[in-house]
């Protein structure tokens, strides 16, 4: 039976697919939603989540066995058992049928129309006018597809019942009013049987059906606009970044033209959570001002030679006022078993400090062999304390190591940044061959 965590943002309707089936298969599923575990734009951008999940999408999956899954349906396709997913070649495949059906029939047309409700989106008619065609057409193939059947396939709660809820949960709570949905009223029987299953309730709650359509909320959406352009929202790398700039210039080509809604202009509903994150502070805002670049170093780090350039880049620029050195051990070598385990653990600290990112950096190190190991790094620290004291969300780990701090002139100290800096060395003070390394930048 599997075991596991799913990283996600609170209420995400792609994450109740896995855990709706989940409830049903038996699966132990843990749901991270909220900080030390996970928070949403914060430990989906570190290293180690990317390592795993390298879109750095949610929902995630990772097994207690190291398992990693991206990809909603598919996670939900793990966590179900045999029923869920088909029982027989026939049933499999039209549980695949409709989770298909779910992703390019509904959701399209039902984001189209949704999200400019919820003030995530412009609004546009057109559009609009278009997705509650788009939305009456796949109702009607529902609709008579339900005529003779309780469930979408066999007769049972199947994979294929648990998607198309979740994917039409939105639009039967913002839009489907009495009205729009009377002409399918087998839809809304199967809607409402399946949502008050135990299985789904358990996740949903109580799924209070929409009772008048809502309309754009325009102020909303002048509340949501000015943070799209916050920095947290720009760092975001991978959609921001990657973004043509032919594109910008065929946009204003454009302009003239009358504006239709550019789905990669456009919030969606996770940029949604995102924009409605509170700003945190910085905790090193009493700090004076330091001529040591964390980014440039780690830039040279990640991209360049470790003893010929980045080493010497660090002691060149490294400011002994503005920051300290740090070397950690585990305390609790005794527990340390698998290897990979170990390594969920290093893994698994990075993730809760990501917003350290800025102002820390650590190699850390798992020395030995399965059931014979240890933990150990070196640590670089803004400040002249540990940061762990500076944030609640950052404690979870540090408690289980002891810290000693080094004097940037001692001879000690410049070999042991250049040990764990290269992951290569003698590493004296270990007594066990070098195993696998893991960083944190
Ligand atoms: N097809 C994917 C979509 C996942 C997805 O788009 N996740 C969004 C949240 S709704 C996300 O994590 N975005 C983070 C980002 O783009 O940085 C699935 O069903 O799992």
């Amino acid at each position: 039976m599997a075991a596991g965590t799913l990283y996600t943002y609170p209420e995400n309707w792609r994450a109740f697919k896995a855990q709706i089936a989940a409830q049903y298969s038996g699966a132990r599923l843990k749901v991270a939603t909220s900080a030390p575990a996970f928070t949403f734009g914060q430990t989906n951008r570190t290293p180690a989540f990317l390592n795993n999940f390298p879109l750095g999408k949610v929902p995630a999956y990772q097994g207690d066995d190291g398992f990693c899954l991206f990809e909603s349906n598919a996670i939900a396709h793990y966590l179900s058992n045999d029923t869920l997913r088909g029982a027989t070649p026939q049933a499999a495949a039209q549980v695949l049928q409709w989770v298909s059906f779910a992703d390019s029939e509904i959701i399209p047309p039902a984001s189209a129309w949704v999200f400019p409700t919820l003030g995530i989106m412009q609004f546009n008619k057109q559009a609009t006018e278009q997705a509650k065609e788009d939305v009456k057409k796949f109702l009607a193939v529902l609709n008579q597809h339900l005529n003779t059947r309780t469930f979408l396939v066999g007769e049972r709660v199947t994979l294929a019942d648990i998607t198309v809820v979740c994917s039409m949960l939105w639009l039967y709570k913002q839009v489907l009013e009495p009205s729009f949905r009377q002409p399918y009223p087998n839809v809304t029987r199967w809607f409402v049987t399946c949502v008050n299953q135990p299985q789904f309730k358990a996740v949903l709650g109580e799924v209070k059906l929409c009772e008048k359509m809502a309309q754009f909320d325009a102020k909303k959406f002048a509340e949501m606009q000015p943070k799209k352009e916050t920095p947290s929202k720009k760092e975001k790398g991978g959609k921001e970044a990657g973004k043509p700039q032919e594109k910008k210039e065929k946009k204003k080509e454009e302009k003239k033209e009358e504006k239709k809604p550019d789905p990669e202009e456009e919030m969606d509903d996770c940029d949604a959570v995102l924009a409605a994150e509170p700003k945190a502070k910085d905790p090193f805002a009493h700090l004076p001002k330091s001529a040591f670049v964390m980014d440039e170093f780690k830039r040279k780090y990640s991209n360049e030679d470790t003893l010929t350039v980045a080493i010497p880049h660090f002691w060149e620029h490294f400011d002994r006022e503005g920051y300290s050195i740090w070397y950690s051990q585990y305390k609790y070598p005794e527990e340390l078993t698998l290897a990979f385990k170990s390594c969920n653990l290093i893994t698994g600290m990075f993730q809760r400090l990501d917003k350290l990112r800025k102002n820390a950096f650590a190699s850390v190190i798992l020395f030995g062999t399965n059931n014979d190991s240890s933990i150990s790094g070196i640590w670089v620290f803004r400040g002249q304390e540990l940061a762990f004291t500076l944030s609640e969300d950052w404690q979870i780990d540090y408690e289980s190591y002891d810290w000693r701090k080094l004097d940037p002139d001692s001879e000690e100290c410049k070999t042991m940044v250049k040990e764990y800096f290269a992951w290569e060395g003698d590493f004296k003070h270990v007594g066990k061959a070098f195993n696998q390394g893991k960083i944190f930048k």
